[in-house]
């Protein structure tokens, strides 16, 4: 049935594509109808672009007179990198706004709707609320935290293992589930491991599927241990950050910064404090994060409560063996009723194996 639920959907079909490319902006789709038809659909593309509404107005030219618009966000109430939404939409004539959620961005947060209902618009609120908040989970907590949204992802046998006793990890999961972390780090503008695993694994971090981006490559290296010929500060292929302690190899630090490495020094002589880490990508705009540490990183990202969410691959082996590392460690909680417990799961088959995905709740 044609109804509003109908337009929003293709709204929120519209922003979600965009998944990835539109950072530290929220993805945003708009649908114009007038007298049963629609006459205009626009989608936010990029940051620094038009908004959704904006294109959706100039696809429907005179014909937005008189109409409904449909936007998956509130539209903007503020003087950013583009002109306030709510404004152009009352200059445009329509009848009607439906909105699927408010703006948490302060500036705006129920301003759009003010200057919609000022000008005598009828304004509708929460079609398909829920499903526009999670499709902008990045976005709602960068722009009130000004944080990094943090998701954690490990590829892990049935019993947690990463690797086996002797360090062999290639490979645990199936092609398939390989492809999807590809997807993942496009859709991310950051991604984190710690030395231990880069030494281990030569990782490159990398987005290896058509059209994929690469994330900002961040590596917690507190001595800068990382060697010169490895992949994250010799290939060229993506940005490299590096996090480090006050005590770190002087030479070396010059030698990293003459390829045009970014390194970061912060407040400990001995170690790098997750927190900082954090904060410091928030304030360089970075919205979104994906860590892909050894257990020791993704235990100090937990007990910190940095997490947001937990993607886990999980391949239907068993490997075994005490020794055999496991996705997370550190020392663990000490009663079971301390457990880190994940909300508003969900799990579905990815070729041989399964994907995972779940909240933490923190206290
Ligand atoms: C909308 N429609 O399509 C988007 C909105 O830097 P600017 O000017 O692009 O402003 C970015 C802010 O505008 C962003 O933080 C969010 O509050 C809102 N984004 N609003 O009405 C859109 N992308
Ligand atoms: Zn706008």
């Amino acid at each position: 049935m044609i109804n509003d639920e109908f337009y929003m959907d293709l709204a929120l079909q519209n922003a979600r594509s965009m998944k990835g490319q539109t950072d530290p902006n929220p993805l945003v789709g708009s649908v114009i109808v007038n007298d049963n038809r629609i006459v205009g659909v626009g989608t936010h593309l990029k940051a620094g672009e038009p908004h959704a509404e904006i294109h959706a107005l100039r696809m429907a030219g005179d014909k937005a007179k008189g109409g409904t618009i449909y936007v998956t966000l509130e539209p903007c109430s503020h003087h950013g990198r583009t002109g306030p939404c709510a404004e152009a939409i009352v200059q445009a004539g329509l009848k009607k706004v439906v909105i699927a959620t408010l703006d948490p961005n302060p500036i705006v947060a129920g301003n759009g709707v003010k200057i919609l209902q000022d000008a005598g618009i009828e304004v509708i609120t929460g079609v398909r609320e829920q499903e526009s908040i999670k499709m902008n989970e990045v976005f709602n907590k960068y722009i009130v935290k000004k944080k990094p949204f943090i998701t954690l992802k490990a590829g892990i046998t049935l019993d947690g293992k990463v690797a086996t006793h002797t360090f062999s990890s290639k490979w645990i999961t199936s092609e398939e589930a390989r492809a999807d972390v590809h997807q993942l780090r496009s859709e991310n503008m950051a991604i984190l491991v710690g030395i231990n695993t880069a030494l281990k694994d030569n990782p490159a971090l990398t987005s290896r599927i058509p059209n994929g981006r690469n994330p900002i490559r961040i590596l917690m290296d507190s001595s800068l241990k990382i060697p010169l010929d490895y992949n994250l500060v010799s290939d060229n292929e993506a940005e490299t950050w590096i996090f480090t302690s006050k005590n770190h190899d002087f030479e070396k630090r010059k030698e990293l910064e003459n390829r045009g490495i970014n390194i970061f020094i912060t407040n400990s002589k001995t170690s790098v404090d997750p927190n900082e880490v954090v904060n410091k990508l928030g304030e360089k705009g970075i919205s979104s994060l994906i860590i892909e540490g050894g257990g020791n990183i993704n235990a100090s990202f937990f007990e910190n409560g940095l997490i947001d969410k937990v993607i886990l691959y999980i391949a239907p082996k068993l490997v075994g063996g005490k020794d055999a590392p496991t996705f997370l460690e550190g020392t663990g909680v000490e009663e079971m009723n301390q457990a880190f417990e994940l909300e508003d799961t969900n799990i579905k088959r990815i070729g041989k194996d399964f994907k995972f995905i779940g909240y933490p709740k923190y206290g």
